[in-house]
């Protein structure tokens, strides 16, 4: 066996579905429950005329939302959920022939945060960053087309929608159409030049103890913004809001979930923070989500855009590359954004202190940094920097 499938099955169980009990290394102890009472998540027609301001309220107060009338045909959702299932019914042995090599982004593994958390999460993933013929070659060696045709329909598809979600985020910031324009030769409503996203499949299968188990693990995305679709039918995602703590975000039909990332939460000089989230499991049910990460080109420098910031607003963050923020994240997690502050002594105190300040559920481990290239060469938030 390649040491790269050792390694990947050394980190993570085979076969989830013939464990009766939950595992000593995957108990995290009672998890906090969401408050039943809360309001719940804002959903948004993307067609109502008040979208865009909408969409602001909805990224201040809470830095997710969901959406309706958006566009992406039933029929890409549908089969993008069908190869997702499949992928992840393939037996162990399978998968792990596309197992995520240790320095890199694509492939099959566990949670990409695992490294920071001691105990395991009750997941498995596969990311797709750039093509996916390599892995579905692995995968599927006499029929791996039809995965890469569904896998690239999904991917501009959602690179449109990103990109239209990024111009009503940038009005409803008072960022016009006229100050993109006269910056770069950018026409909307089209995805932003250069930008480019990873695509993130989550599998949670059955558990037999959910109430002291974690799917995915409390994190906000290193993004722009995230693009969830979740499979119908199955709860699990949850959010960090406020006082309420955390809020169940159930599967709306057609509806897809938005999440500020932390790339946006510097654009937006912290206008619009980047959301807490993690997935909980269940008992009976297996639930997938499929998630875009979606960001800017390498090279662009990301930095709180000029018109939002003033003598009352100065500067919160530094500029830094996807890269460079992805690299920074993998090193220290919950305290990347603290850390490229323009001026870190000021915020010293900070950075011992995660930037929400919540419950994490379990400790941080710090992790070597990770190198990863995201290839494209977008100028347009370069040229609002
Ligand atoms: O499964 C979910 O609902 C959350 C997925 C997620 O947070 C992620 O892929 O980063």
């Amino acid at each position: 066996m390649p040491s790269r499938l050792l390694d990947a099955s050394k980190s993570h169980p085979l076969d989830f579905y013939s464990l009766k009990e939950l595992p000593e290394s995957y108990r995290w102890g009672p998890l906090d429950d969401p408050n039943g009472s809360t309001e719940p998540v804002p959903i948004i027609n993307l067609d109502d005329p008040n979208a865009r301001e909408l969409i602001g309220h909805a990224c201040k107060s809470w830095g997710v939302f969901q959406i309706t009338n958006h566009g992406i045909p039933k029929r890409v959702l549908n089969d993008m959920e069908g190869t997702g299932k499949s992928l992840f019914g393939l037996p162990a042995r399978q998968k792990l022939k596309a197992a995520r090599p240790q320095d890199g982004v694509s492939g099959y593994g566990p949670a990409r945060i695992s490294a920071f958390f001691p105990k395991r999460m009750w997941s498995e993933g596969f990311t797709i960053l750039g093509s996916p013929l390599q892995h579905a070659r692995q995968l599927w060696p006499n029929d791996y087309r039809k995965f890469c045709d569904i896998i690239e329909e999904y991917q501009k598809e959602m690179n449109m929608l990103a990109g239209k979600l990024m111009w009503l985020i940038l009005d409803s910031l008072g960022v016009s159409n006229q100050d993109v324009k006269r910056a770069t030769s950018q026409k909307r409503p089209g995805p932003f030049e250069g930008s480019s996203g990873a695509i993130q499949l989550n599998s949670y299968p059955a558990c037999p103890d959910p109430g002291r188990a974690m799917g995915l693990a409390a994190h906000t995305d290193s993004t722009l913004l995230t693009i969830l679709h979740q499979s119908s039918g199955t709860s699990g995602l949850q959010v960090h809001h406020g006082r309420a703590g955390w809020v169940m975000v159930p599967p709306l039909p057609g509806g897809l979930v938005i999440n500020v990332g932390d790339l946006l939460q510097i654009l937006s000089n912290g206008q619009y923070p980047s959301v807490y989230h993690r997935a909980v499991v269940n008992r009976t049910q297996h639930r997938l989500s499929i998630a875009y990460l979606y960001g800017p080109g390498s090279g662009v420098r990301v930095r709180p855009i000029p018109k939002l910031v003033n003598n009352d607003h100065p500067p919160l963050y530094g500029p830094v590359t996807w890269s460079e923020y992805l690299e920074i994240k993998a090193k220290y997690f919950d305290k990347a954004l603290s850390l490229i502050r323009p001026n870190n002594d000021k915020n010293k105190n900070n950075n011992e202190n995660n930037n929400h300040n919540i419950k994490i559920n379990g400790p941080i481990m710090v992790a070597k940094p990770k190198s990863v290239n995201v290839d494209s060469e977008a100028k347009i938030l370069a040229a609002l920097a």
